[in-house]
């Protein structure tokens, strides 16, 4: 065969004589099962498909760099932090929560702020949102959350009845519905909107002294909603509306940046601080923990590949580096299981191997085998340890846990603070402008006119009387209902 030239060949790189016609018993005969050419493209053609994610399921993603700005050294020894001016490739994906693969992307939802590090240490993973809190805080109630946010079971239609009969039962979802129906529940673009590693996280410096940090990805861009009927419009014209402003502007070197900040809390005021700090439904108030300067991340690459980049991405809040640690946030903790294990379901055992997931720094361990293991398996190396040969991967007891303190009894625990109020307060009272806040009201009032079951609007109103009055007043007003009298005695 000429090297030059580029010939087409089946799978098994076979050249193809005829792509047009399937190979059949004379000029009108049956087609022949030995066209294994026309059996082959069917056949991988049926398993093009793999599960979309059960939630975050539409996406869009990009490549950059991550460049620090300012020395962080003395909160961790993480290596991609370890000083100003070092570079790490990047790899983002954005995505709504509840919207399948093909589904609008302008609608009132969070948005995945999924950002994986390709450190010198190994890949790290920080698995975010657009908001800084979440709906639950126990990672319990994640399925059944999900659940409503996705199709009733029955008409396999969205449904409100669902959504807000969970959140009226669910006080805590309060700061968080606050902030989605608020001007940045539908964001003008994804340039245009903040990233939050969301939880409370662990930094351990080189001398063992550790500290609790939030991230907050601050866009170079600046912060901007899409009015709620513009979205609405674009759901309809053009579903995929912040997937193309992504890449278009990427493609003619528009590159989009955030400023990585974070709070830092020293160890020993999460015992006394007025919010439990590893509650996810609150935030730091920045006057208490001020915003500190860390890096700048810059997307400047498109992908080459939606499938094998952005489809096949996988991240996870378990994949940490030295000097970045978990907390006990009980969220956190669920999803240190849950990631890795939908990607094994979704791409296989060995979706590490894959090229957008693969670490840039040496991978070295005994895990063999299992389906699609592409690469060379370790060879003929020992796949045991202990064992005693010199050469083998040894585990490195520097890079082990910071030791922390536990106390108390095995036990079903509930949080101790249920004051699930005053946060979205001052989000009401103290962050929003008047046309902010008729926004809001209007944005409730109109998600609420969806409900029809019995008892749901007057619990929730009663959540939202206990944010403030006024919020509850205003809602009602717009729904024609009144708010429970025995609010008001
Ligand atoms: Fe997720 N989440 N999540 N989530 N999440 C997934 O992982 C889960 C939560 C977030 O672009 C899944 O690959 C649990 C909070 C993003 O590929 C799954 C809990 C935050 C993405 C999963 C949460 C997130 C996911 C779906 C409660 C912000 C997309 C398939 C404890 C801090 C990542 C998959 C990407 C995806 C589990 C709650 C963000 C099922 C159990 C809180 C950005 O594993």
């Amino acid at each position: 065969m000429s090297e030059d030239k580029k010939y087409l060949t089946t799978a098994s790189g076979a050249p193809v004589g005829d792509n047009q016609n399937s190979i059949t018993a004379g000029h009108r005969g049956p087609t022949l099962i030995q066209d294994v050419h026309l059996l082959e493209k069917l056949a991988h053609f049926n398993r093009e498909r793999v599960p979309e994610r059960v939630v975050h399921a539409k996406g869009a993603g990009a490549h950059g760099y991550f460049e620090v700005t300012n020395d962080v050294s003395k909160y961790t020894k993480a290596d991609f932090l370890s000083e100003v001016g070092k570079k790490t490739p990047m790899f983002i994906r954005f995505s709504t929560v509840a919207g399948e693969l093909g589904s609008a992307d302008t609608v009132r939802d969070p948005r995945g702020f999924a950002v994986k590090f390709y450190t010198e240490e190994g890949n790290y993973d920080l698995v975010g949102n657009n908001t800084p809190i979440f709906f639950i805080r126990d990672a319990i109630k994640f399925p059944d959350f999900i659940h409503t946010q996705k199709r009733n079971p029955q008409t396999n239609l969205k449904d409100p009845n669902a959504v807000w009969d969970f959140w009226s039962l669910s006080p805590e979802s309060l700061h968080q519905i606050t902030y989605l129906h608020s001007d940045r529940g539908i964001p003008a673009t994804l340039r245009h909107m903040n990233g939050y590693g969301s939880h409370t996280f662990k930094w351990v410096n080189k001398d063992g002294e550790a500290v609790w940090v939030k991230y907050h990805f601050i866009s170079d861009q600046g912060v901007k909603g899409l009015d709620p009927k513009v979205a609405d419009q674009l759901a309809g014209e053009n579903p995929d509306y912040h997937t193309a402003d992504l890449f278009n502007a990427i493609a003619k070197g528009d590159y989009p940046s955030w400023t990585l900040k974070v709070q830092i809390m020293p160890i020993e005021d999460a015992k006394t601080y007025r919010y439990d700090p590893f509650d996810v439904t609150k935030v730091w108030p920045h006057a208490d923990y001020p915003l500190i300067e860390v890096g700048r991340m810059v997307l400047d690459r498109n992908p080459e590949n939606y499938f094998a980049e952005v489809e096949q991405a996988a991240f996870s809040p378990g994949h940490f580096v030295p000097g970045i640690e978990a907390s006990p946030d009980k969220m956190l903790q669920g999803r240190l299981f849950a990631y890795s294990d939908a990607h094994r379901y979704r791409i296989g055992a060995n979706h590490e191997a894959l090229p957008i997931n693969r670490a840039k720094s040496a991978v070295n361990n005994y895990q063999r085998d299992g389906q699609m293991r592409f690469d060379g398996n370790g060879g003929s190396a020992p796949n045991y340890e202990p064992n005693s040969f010199s050469e083998t991967p040894k585990e490195t007891p520097e890079n082990n846990i910071t030791p922390f303190e536990v106390s108390g009894f095995a036990d079903s625990v509930a949080y101790d603070s249920d004051d699930h109020y005053s946060q979205p307060r001052a989000l009401f009272r103290d962050v929003m402008n008047d046309e902010e806040r008729e926004h809001l009201v209007q944005n409730f009032a109109d998600h609420m006119s969806g409900v029809t079951r019995e008892g749901i609007i007057e619990r929730q109103l009663e959540n939202f009387y206990k944010v403030d009055p006024e919020l509850a007043e205003r809602i009602a007003a717009k729904l024609n209902v009144e708010v429970p009298a025995h609010l008001k005695k």
